[in-house]
């Protein structure tokens, strides 16, 4: 491990000089939507000028590394159409968002002007046992371990009208690796193509441990964000034909398996 920050181009060329990697996976972010209307500066400096940064470094140093961009189904924000493709416009919902759009955009233009091997993964959600607490997958399966163990009362939501299209994390880090190994650097889509809201993800994993969601979810307009993004579904046909990249863990095996881990990881801290 070592020790870089996207604020500080310093650090990156440093890094890059003494490791002189093949591949540059830039998963580095503010990446919180809802704290973003909070610092939205901070999330424009390390999350798109961030980018900037590190491009620049390979660039300057004249590395040969290709590069992966984590840019985000947010961007498609206030959707244009369903299901959203590599070819949707964008329209960005949240600082987040904007950083991210600034990000892609930056990414193809190293290609473009320099021959750059770079690519977008414009990923929808994903998720796993490790994906932070304050992500509503997460916030949910670890508040259903908990009051299943009688350590907690209620869970307070904000909009669980809100559909995502939800994919399991480990299969989209295989999509990321696929694109660099590609001749040419591209942009992809990758998501499951099916769309579920909050609501159904609270249903199916309070149900995993016998409750009924409805006796303790409460909502709190503070969870609710200035600008929402109501319904994303992406269409990864793209990724499908040319990186022969498919999602295979569906939605209920997804909530399902979050719940056991958190309930797992519960009973392990308990004993
Ligand atoms: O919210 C709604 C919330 O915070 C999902 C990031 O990884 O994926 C993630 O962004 C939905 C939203 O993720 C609560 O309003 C309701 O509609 O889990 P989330 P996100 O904002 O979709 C994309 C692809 C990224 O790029 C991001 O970096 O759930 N929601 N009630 C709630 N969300 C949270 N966090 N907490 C709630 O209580």
């Amino acid at each position: 491990m070592h020790h870089g920050d996207l604020a500080d181009a310093g650090s990156l060329i440093r890094l890059l000089e003494k490791i002189r990697p093949d591949e540059v996976y830039n998963l580095g972010a503010q990446s919180d939507v809802r704290i973003s209307f909070d610092i939205p500066g901070y999330t424009a400096d390390v999350t798109a000028t961030g980018v900037a940064r590190l491009l620049e470094a390979i660039h300057q140093l004249g590395l040969p590394a290709r590069f992966y961009q984590a840019s985000s189904s947010e961007m498609f924000g206030k959707v244009r159409e369903v299901p959203q493709t590599e070819l949707t416009p964008f329209h960005p919902r949240s600082p987040y968002a904007v950083a991210k759009l600034y990000a892609y955009w930056i990414t193809v233009n190293y290609r473009e002007s320099y021959g750059c091997h770079t690519s977008n993964g414009i990923l929808f959600n994903h998720e796993s046992p490790r994906r932070g607490e304050n992500f509503v997958t997460r916030k949910i399966t670890t508040a259903v371990a908990r009051i299943k163990a009688g350590l907690q009362e209620k869970l307070f939501m904000g909009n669980i009208e809100a559909k995502r299209d939800w994919g399991y994390a480990k299969e989209y880090v295989e999509a990321m690796w696929l694109m660099l190994q590609q001749p040419h650097g591209d942009d992809y889509v990758i998501a499951t193509g099916e769309t579920h809201s909050v609501r159904e993800f609270l249903e199916l994993a309070f149900d995993r441990v016998g409750l009924d969601w409805q006796k303790y979810v409460e909502i709190d307009p503070k969870f609710y964000r200035p600008a929402e993004v109501e319904h994303l579904i992406g269409n990864p046909e793209k990724a499908r034909k040319n990186l022969n990249w498919s999602p295979q863990t569906k939605f209920a095996e997804l909530v399902c398996l979050m719940v056991d881990a958190d309930v797992k990881l519960l009973a392990d801290r308990c004993q």
